[in-house]
Formats: structure tokens, C-alpha cells, sequence
């Protein structure tokens, strides 16, 4: 038989009697309903031919299924479902065998599940990342993966979502063999079990397991979520599977898949899985192509500058670091190989990977080594001055077409520009601490930024495997911006009779990982109390100033390092200090406040309220391209729950 086309996505051909099924609908072959249209006939075109003995499915390009079609939910569902064709193939009568050639996420895993047998090509992985979207795996994951690998293993891949490779899905027994050509092997596992009893995974008993080892699976997994429901729903479903036959257990899932999927917190999962995809995307740069980058110079190797070469070096830039003397330089050094290390012994790199990274690293005491870097991020000291100087003196070093980059936190980095002879050259990475791990990076258009050099500066922020965000020049940026006014508003709450550890609480029991209080006692008070103090003369008198936190530092609580900020951490965790609780009453006795109650559900509302409005400034003057950005940047640099979607999600949408 010539290649078939059973549906617009879906075609076959035949290779000695076994039908080998191609899913080909980029860009992640997701299961639409076109594609499981397809799948079904490919199935009774198979079943229809008696000189085909069995079926192989794989996936065009690089994936072989991404999962259901994200962009269909909400939408009335359409025949067939995809429950409906995984019960065709588990039950059919001639053998289906998944070629997996790349990822096989979400339903994609599911495919594989229902098929008889499972050959793994060396890209393969497989994954039930649906709790990241807020939801449970709703076509069989919760059922036959536990028959497959046991409850334990199913409870951390569907709790947590991760992916596996090859060799561990095989070691699980995911996988039944690792092959070079998949799509072969599959074909010839095909004809061998053909006319033989099937596999049929639905078939198998789920392996009994030790009850104290799936206890330990299911905290493990509980432990993470964090009021977030789908994590405990598909730990419950997939514990369920021991307890029940295969039709209940299905029907079980298909009513949690369904009630998850119209919630609140899926909902704002897809939000952010589409939120995440479109950023970094702007109008303005279509077609504009980024400079190339290979050598990348890093002036400054303290932990922002020696996280930043560990990022730079993973993603295997050739890295030149800066420092002042010989000594600082070593220093730099011994630093980044420290991180390396590190990111060695935690099984993120390997020794190969590390001693690569080191091959192409070099920390001097001179700039002018800095002569054949494409880019160049500064990460000095954060004075104008400083920098200033560091830019002017680049100039005269780098070639003309090189890259500048500030890692400024909260200096305008248009004057930093402007002290350049090139300022279009002159771009902002604000990287989060540590940047070897957070995943945000603010990308900084300044006003003269040329549209090639902010498209190599995203460029270069997703070859690190960051999250870029493209934000215009503003004090603080998108974060700090928005922070400042969360941080406002929590000290307004306080001084009208609020008390932090009640702030604190109702924001940790809304989601946050730590409320706004113990994260500043962590971050430090000091250095916004030396702001506040050079920016005093500036301060209007007539806006509201709460001076709680300056008595604090004026009482030497700066926090964490010190022992003692808004809390009193002698014990070696966060307790509530009398004394902070009176300086709290001094204080608002010497404004004549009369202290009020707060409820949780009031404290949370005006802190979403307050970063909404401050976002939505943000929007209207051209700082932030779109709301979206705006949440991606407090869920991934200021610990906002995903799973609420943001503070602009959460606003537009309240509960
Ligand atoms: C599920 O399966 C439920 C079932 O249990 C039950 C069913 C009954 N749908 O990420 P990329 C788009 S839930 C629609 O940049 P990569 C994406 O928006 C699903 N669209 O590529 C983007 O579009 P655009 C479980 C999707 O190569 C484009 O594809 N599956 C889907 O870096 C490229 O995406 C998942 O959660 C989708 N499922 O990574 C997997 N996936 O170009 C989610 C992607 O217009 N997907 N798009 O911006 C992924 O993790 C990654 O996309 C993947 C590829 C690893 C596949």
C-alpha cells in the first residue's frame, strides 16, 4: 500500500504487513480531535485488512505526542474522546505498539500506555506533567501507569509531573526497549507478538506495594503542593487503582479530569502555560535577527556575577570574567568552579559537562580581555558611577558591533547608556538571585536598546534556559516595581492595626511560600532603609510614610542575618517579638491611629489590589507589554502561587 491519509493530521503506510502510523499536527502533535478522528480510522482501516497483522504509532518531528490539545478545553468537547480511542487500541485485536520517538507528555504518555508495548528512541520521554496545568491525566495515566511501573513510581510521576528519560522509563518498565530507530523496532515487536496474547496494560494486576513506601510517595508529593488540589487528586486516583478494577477507576478519573479542568486553578495554570509562551514574543522584533553570540564577557564574578557564568557556561557560551585584582580574580574563579561543583554533586551537570564549563572559562584582572567577547554584562557594584565608568571604558575595548549588557537592579539604565558611545548597543538583563537558578530575567529595552540588540539579549536569556521578560526603564522594573507596592500596602495594613504575623499568615495561607514580612526579614531591611534615607529629601510630605520599618533598622533589626527584623529568629525559626509589636503600637499611637481588625480574606484582596493597580501602571505607560508578562514575573521572581495565575489573572477573575 502507497501512504494513506486517514485524516488531515493522520497518515500510514505499510512496511512488511505492519501499518505504521504517523501523528504529524506541529507543533507538538497534540491529540486533537482531527488527530484522534485519525487515529480511529487508521485503527479500522487495520482491523479492515487482513494482510495487516499489527500497528505501529509514532509522532512526525520532533515530539511524539505533546498531550491533549491545550487550546480545546473550555471548549464543547468532540468525537471521538480520546478515553474512547485508548479502550479501541488496548482492546484491539491486532498488536499496537508506541514508537515513541520524542516526548510523550499528558495523553501523549497515554497513547503509549494503552498500546501493547513501548519502544523508547534515545529523544524519548515520558511525562503526565497534567497536574502543571492544574489538572489530572483524564485517558487512563492514573490507572495504567501504577499497573505498569507500581503505585510508589506512579504516584511521584503523576504527583509531580516530571518527565522520565529513556533509561529510567525502562528501569521502571515504561519502556520495553531503547532503540535507535524506534519506529523499526516497533515494527518488528509488531510482527513478533502478532497473534499472540497481547499485553493489554488495563489487563494487568496493579504490583502490590509496601504501604509505608506509598505513604512516603504521597507525602512527598503532598508536602510540595501547597494548597493546590490537583497534586492530592491525582495521588488519590492513582492509590485508588490498587482498590478498584480498571471501569471504575477509569470513571473515577474522567469525573476528576472533568470537574479539575473547568476550575478556577486550571484555569490559571493555562494561563500560564500560554502566558509563558507568549513572552519575550513583541511585534516589533518579527523578522529582526539577533547577533550572534559565542564568547560572553561577565564583568563582576561576586555571586550575582559567578551565577551568571555558571548559567552562561551550562548553556556552552565561552565566558570571560572581569574582576579589579589577581586575587578577586581567583576568588571569581574558585567561586564559579565552586558552583559548578555543586551543581555536579546535586545531579544537574555531569563531570564531563563540569569540566567543560571550566575548559571555557577564564577569570582575568584586566579588561582588556574582554577584547573578543560578543556580549558583555556588567554585574558591579549598583552605582551610577561605577557603572558609568565600566561602560565608557568598554567602549574603547570591545568591537563596536559587541553587546552591552547592565545587570542593574535599580538604576536607570538610560543614563547608563547614555555615558556609552553607543548607547543603542546598551541593554538591560536583570538577572534574580541566584541566577545559575531562577528562571526570570527582566530584559531591559532602553530608550536607544536597537530592536537586534534586545532580540540578542532574549535570544541569549533563552539559550540560559530563562523565562525573559521584556520590560521598559522604570525604577525597580516590572518586579520591584509591583513589590514596592505590595510592600506599601502590607505596611499601611500594619500601621492601621494589622499585625505582620497576621499579614503573613493570611498570605501563606492563601499560597504564598512566605508571606511579605518574612521574606524582607530574609532579603534584609537595610538597604531599601538606606534608600528611604537618600530619597527622603525628595519625598513628597503629603503621601502617606509608614516609619515601622525604619524604627526597626533604627533598633538594629535588620532581618535574618541580624537575628532580629519584623520577627525574632534567636530560637532559629520566625517567632513574634513583644517588642516588635510594641514599637508597632508606639508607632501608631504617634499617629493617633486606632488600631482596627483585618480579616485574612480583607488583607489578601488589598495586597492583590495593590500589585493589580500598580500593574496595570505598568501597562498603561508601556513598561510591561502585556498583563501576562506581569504575572509571569511575580509567579517566578516573588513567589506568587501559579496556581492562582497572578496578580493580574487573579484580579481580572476574582473569586
Ligand atoms: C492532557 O494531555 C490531558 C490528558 O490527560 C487528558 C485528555 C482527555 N496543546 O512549549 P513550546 C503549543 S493535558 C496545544 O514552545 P517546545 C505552544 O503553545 C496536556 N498547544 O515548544 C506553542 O505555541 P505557539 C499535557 C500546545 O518544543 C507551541 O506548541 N501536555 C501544547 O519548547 C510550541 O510549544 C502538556 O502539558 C498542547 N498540549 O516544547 C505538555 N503543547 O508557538 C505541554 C504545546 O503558538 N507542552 N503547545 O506559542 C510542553 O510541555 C511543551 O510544549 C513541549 C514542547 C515539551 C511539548
Amino acid at each position: 500500500m502507497a501512504a494513506a491519509r486517514f485524516s488531515e493530521t493522520v497518515t500510514g503506510d505499510v512496511r512488511d504487513g505492519v501499518l505504521v502510523v504517523t501523528i504529524d499536527n506541529p507543533p507538538v502533535n497534540a491529540l486533537s480531535a482531527d488527530v484522534r478522528a485519525g487515529l480511529m480510522a487508521a485503527l479500522d482501516h487495520a482491523k479492515a485488512s487482513a494482510d495487516i497483522v499489527g500497528v505501529a504509532v509514532t509522532g512526525a518531528g520532533r515530539i511524539f505526542i505533546g498531550g491533549a490539545d491545550i487550546r480545546e478545553f473550555g471548549k464543547p468537547p468532540v468525537e471521538p474522546h480520546l478515553p474512547d480511542v485508548l479502550d479501541r487500541i488496548e482492546n484491539f485485536a491486532k498488536p499496537v505498539i508506541a514508537a515513541i520517538n520524542g516526548a510523550a507528555l499528558g495523553g501523549g504518555c497515554e497513547v503509549a500506555l494503552a498500546c501493547h508495548g513501548r519502544i523508547a528512541g534515545e529523544k524519548a520521554s515520558f511525562g503526565l506533567p497534567e497536574v502543571k496545568l492544574g489538572i489530572v491525566p483524564g485517558a487512563g495515566g492514573t490507572q495504567r501507569l501504577p499497573r505498569l511501573i507500581g503505585i510508589p513510581a506512579a504516584i511521584d510521576m503523576t504527583g509531580t509531573g516530571r518527565s522520565v528519560k529513556p533509561e529510567e522509563a525502562a528501569r521502571l518498565g515504561l519502556a520495553d526497549k531503547i532503540a535507535a530507530d524506534p519506529v523499526t523496532e516497533a515494527a518488528q515487536l509488531a510482527r513478533a507478538v502478532a497473534g499472540t496474547p497481547l499485553r493489554r496494560t488495563g489487563a494487568l494486576t496493579v504490583p502490590v506495594a509496601d504501604a509505608a513506601t506509598v505513604e512516603a510517595a504521597a507525602n512527598k508529593v503532598l508536602s510540595k503542593a501547597r494548597g493546590q488540589a490537583s497534586p492530592g487528586e491525582a495521588v488519590r486516583l492513582v492509590r485508588a487503582a490498587a482498590d478498584m478494577g480498571l471501569r471504575d477507576g477509569l470513571a473515577e478519573e474522567r469525573a476528576t479530569f472533568i470537574r479539575l479542568r473547568d476550575s478556577r486553578e486550571a484555569a490559571a495554570l493555562r494561563h500560564v502555560f500560554f502566558a509563558e509562551r507568549a513572552a519575550g514574543k513583541l511585534d516589533k522584533l518579527d523578522g529582526v535577527a539577533p547577533r550572534e553570540v559565542k564568547t560572553v564577557g561577565i564583568v563582576g564574578t561576586g555571586l550575582m556575577g559567578a551565577g551568571i557564568a555558571v548559567a552562561t557556561l551550562t548553556a556552552g557560551y565561552r565566558v570571560i570574567g572581569v574582576e579589579q585584582t589577581e586575587e578577586a580574580a581567583a576568588a571569581g574563579r574558585d567561586r564559579i568552579a565552586g558552583m559548578l561543583d555543586k551543581a555536579m554533586q546535586s545531579g544537574r551537570l555531569t563531570a564531563a559537562t563540569r569540566d567543560q564549563c571550566l575548559a571555557r572559562l577564564t577569570v582575568a584582572a584586566d579588561a582588556g580581555e574582554l577584547a573578543p567577547a560578543d556580549l558583555v554584562i556588567e554585574a558591579v557594584f549598583d552605582d551610577l558611577t561605577v557603572k558609568t565608568d565600566l561602560f565608557r571604558k568598554l567602549d574603547g575595548i570591545v568591537r563596536a558591533d559587541a553587546v552591552l549588557a547592565t545587570n542593574t537592579s535599580y538604576l536607570n539604565p538610560d543614563e547608563i547608556a547614555a555615558a556609552t558611545a553607543h548607547p543603542e548597543r546598551v541593554v538591560g538583563l536583570h538577572f534574580f538571585s541566584p541566577a545559575n537558578i531562577m528562571r526570570l530575567t527582566e530584559v531591559v529595552d532602553c530608550k536607544a536598546t536597537a530592536p537586534d540588540v534586545l532580540a540578542t539579549a532574549l535570544a541569549f536569556a533563552k539559550k540560559l534556559g530563562k523565562l525573559p521578560i521584556v520590560c521598559g526603564v522604570t525604577e525597580g522594573f516590572i518586579g520591584n516595581r509591583i513589590y514596592s507596592a505590595y510592600r506599601r500596602e502590607a505596611e499601611f495594613m500594619v500601621e492601621d492595626g494589622a499585625e505582620p504575623q497576621d499579614v503573613d499568615a493570611a498570605l501563606e495561607a492563601w499560597g504564598f511560600p512566605m508571606g511579605i514580612f518574612a521574606v524582607n526579614d530574609m532579603a534584609g531591611l537595610e538597604i531599601a532603609w538606606a534608600k528611604r534615607k537618600r530619597q527622603a529629601a525628595m519625598r513628597d510630605p503629603k503621601e502617606r510614610y509608614v516609619e515601622i520599618p525604619d524604627r526597626l533598622c533604627e533598633a538594629g533589626r535588620f532581618g535574618r542575618k541580624s537575628g532580629r527584623g519584623w520577627y525574632d529568629y534567636s530560637s532559629g525559626h520566625r517567632a513574634v517579638d513583644p517588642q516588635v509589636t510594641a514599637l508597632i503600637e508606639t508607632a501608631r499611637a504617634a499617629k493617633g491611629i486606632v488600631p482596627r481588625r483585618f480579616s485574612s480574606e480583607e488583607i489578601v484582596a488589598r495586597l492583590l489590589k495593590a500589585m493589580a493597580n500598580e500593574g496595570s501602571a505598568l501597562l498603561a505607560e508601556g513598561i510591561a507589554a502585556r498583563a501576562s508578562d506581569i504575572d509571569l514575573v511575580m509567579i517566578n521572581g516573588y513567589g506568587f502561587p501559579a496556581y492562582k495565575g497572578g496578580p493580574m489573572f487573579a484580579s481580572a477573575s476574582p473569586s
